[in-house]
């Protein structure tokens, strides 16, 4: 899968599970956290390429917001150096960055990815084709998303494009509770134990906060966006396209 370090945070059962936070312990099994943890991860990086083909506009912005180890810019900065466009990785967690600087070193379209520790409502963007947020914005206080949104679709050029993954919730209770079952399915395949699932539930608890579909097609739409579609769906997590 990858060569990084296992993620075993959850396996101990000693002491009471504290908030998750993007600390040192987590920026070391990151890779290797979010594979396991995130069905259609892989699949959403690799679609970035194809993504950044059709929308990133020659001498704009690139955003990656959220950015933690840099999979995301990454991925696109083949098509940004083509194009001369900047990327802007932001991230919050200074350990995050740290790395994702020292991985990012290792690529040769390094000069095109510069990175800012922020929060992402301080920010004032700019000029930008394409802003990638993926899995970021359900860590946002649900009242202050929309205000983020609308900042982020007003500094898109004509034709500019948001991808934006998250995991989801479903209106039907039972399908809801199904999708769940068949996640913790997915990590219990993946080598995750009941327990480590539950202890990072707990973890996630009011920290993680996922929506229903519906929910972020009309608020995309009272951000300004024109257009919304979901691109792609593995189980509980899914990847929407919204248009200027
Ligand atoms: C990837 N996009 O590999 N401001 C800035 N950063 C934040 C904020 C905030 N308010 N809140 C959370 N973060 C990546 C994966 S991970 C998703 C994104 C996950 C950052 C946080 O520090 C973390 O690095 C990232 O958002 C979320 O494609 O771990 O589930």
């Amino acid at each position: 899968m990858n060569s990084t370090p296992r993620d075993t945070i959850y396996a101990s059962v000693k002491g009471k599970v504290d908030a998750f936070k993007f600390d040192q312990r987590v920026v070391s099994v990151f890779p290797d956290m979010i594979a396991r943890s995130v069905p259609g991860y892989q699949s959403t990086i690799e679609m970035l390429p194809a993504l950044a083909e059709l929308y990133l506009q020659r001498g704009a912005q690139v955003y990656d917001l959220g950015c933690s180890l840099g999979a995301s810019a990454l991925a696109v900065a083949p098509c940004a150096a083509k194009r001369n466009c900047k990327i802007i990785g932001i991230d919050n967690s200074a350990a995050m960055l740290k790395k994702c600087q020292q991985i990012i070193d290792q690529y040769s379209h390094s000069s095109f990815i510069d990175l800012l520790c922020a929060d992402l409502q301080d920010v004032e963007y700019r000029h930008a084709s394409m802003v990638i947020m993926n899995y970021t914005l359900q860590f946002i206080p649900i009242e202050q998303r929309l205000q983020l949104l609308t900042k982020i679709q007003q500094s898109l050029l004509p034709g500019g494009a948001l991808v934006l993954s998250e995991k989801i919730t479903f209106q039907n209770p039972k399908i809801n509770r199904d999708m769940i079952a068949l996640h913790q399915a997915f990590k219990r395949a993946n080598g995750y134990s009941d327990l480590e699932i539950s202890r990072k539930r707990a973890a996630l608890e009011n920290v993680l906060l996922p929506e229903h579909y519906s929910e972020h097609q009309e608020r995309l739409h009272s951000a300004g966006f024109s257009q919304v579609e979901i691109v792609c769906q593995t189980l509980n997590f899914c990847t929407m396209l919204a248009l200027k």
